[in-house]
């Protein structure tokens, strides 16, 4: 591992970071699980075989244009950093689910899009990409846990594929699911997690210009610990927005509740707009540490993307807009 941070108990008393306390999210979980449920049938599934690993969805297609609309003023974090320091519960609770992520199969992949729609489709991913008009974009990408990265992301816009869904004017919000399959992801054997991972955004957050999914990293197709072969990125809200690993979009006039917030929702809610003003109940927003550089930086409001979204929320004051 390139960058292993101490954990908690190593650190003096008032030094430990939000990403050390944030270990608690796996505390919340652990209650659960000690109630004597562990160990019963959901815990086993068989490892699958090894196949041989078959091209990655589009492969010949990256690098992809890159779009100089999404510029950033800091450095790009090392693609080294990016595919081995990640977030991804179905494979783990620590940062190293790189390898084990690795049983993840991409291919064949199914897109499924229903609910609130013209007609309910199922579009496999080659098909999916082939439609899409992919570019690169440079993002940054904050995590709850106080740590930012900045990551060459290829893909495409959010409202194409809102587009080619055509949605009923009834929809309000467009839900994204990860894959099920406890089989391949030993996460999902532990069964007090709300599986399969959930988000969701509304119409206008969704076809809102930044709103983007993600199919490649680094002029390459995207690894399958960062969510391979199809994951959201909405850098003006909290990492856990970024759903990995979708197979379902799904358009409904009710609002989801998100696999974090199903779980803690004193601590995580719908919205998830960056602000350093407004602090997770256990740590500050207020700095960030980029995890390329090791710098500790002031958090900005909405990421820094205030002028694409803001105006979304202007007329939403009673909303709990930054947690
Ligand atoms: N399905 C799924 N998506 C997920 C997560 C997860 O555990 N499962 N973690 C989220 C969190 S908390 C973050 S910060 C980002 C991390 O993305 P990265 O590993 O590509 O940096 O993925 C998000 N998407
Ligand atoms: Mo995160």
């Amino acid at each position: 591992m390139l960058i292993k941070t101490p954990k908690g108990w190593e650190l003096p008393e008032g030094k430990a970071t939000p990403e050390t306390i944030y270990q608690d999210r796996r505390a919340i979980l652990r209650g659960m699980a000690a109630v004597g449920l562990v160990g019963s049938a959901a815990m086993t599934g068989l490892p699958r075989a090894l196949l041989a690993a078959p091209a990655a969805a589009g492969s010949s297609l990256y690098p992809v244009p890159r779009n100089d609309r999404y510029t950033v003023s800091r450095p790009l974090t090392d693609e080294k950093i990016v595919t081995t320091y990640n977030n991804f519960y179905e494979f783990g609770s620590h940062k190293e689910i790189h390898s084990a992520a690795q049983k993840l199969e991409t291919s064949p992949w199914t897109v499924t899009i229903d609910g609130m729609v013209e007609k309910e489709q199922q579009l496999d991913i080659d098909d999916l990409l082939a439609r899409m008009p992919l570019e690169e974009r440079l993002y940054r990408h904050r995590c709850v846990e106080a740590w930012s990265m900045v990551v060459p992301w290829s893909g495409f816009p959010m409202k194409e594929l809102v587009k080619l869904a055509a949605p009923l004017s009834s929809a309000k919000y467009v839900v994204m699911e990860t894959f099920e399959d406890s089989a391949m992801a030993s996460g999902q054997r532990q069964f007090w997690y709300p599986w399969p991972y959930t988000e969701g955004l509304t119409m206008e957050e969704a076809t809102n210009d930044l709103a983007f999914l993600v199919t490649g990293l680094y002029g390459k197709p995207l690894p399958k610990q960062n969510g391979a072969p199809l994951r959201l990125a909405v850098p003006w809200k909290y990492g856990f927005k970024h759903a990995k690993s979708l197979v379902r979009f799904h358009f409904t006039d009710k609002r989801p509740v998100s696999f974090w917030e199903n779980l803690a929702k004193s601590e995580y809610g719908f919205w998830a707009n960056i602000n350093p003003e407004v602090p997770h109940p256990r740590w500050s927003q207020a700095t960030e540490r980029d995890i390329g550089t090791g710098e500790r930086i002031p958090t900005v409001l909405y990421n820094g993307y205030g002028d694409y979204v803001a105006d979304l929320y202007k007329d939403m004051k009673g909303e709990a807009l930054f947690m």
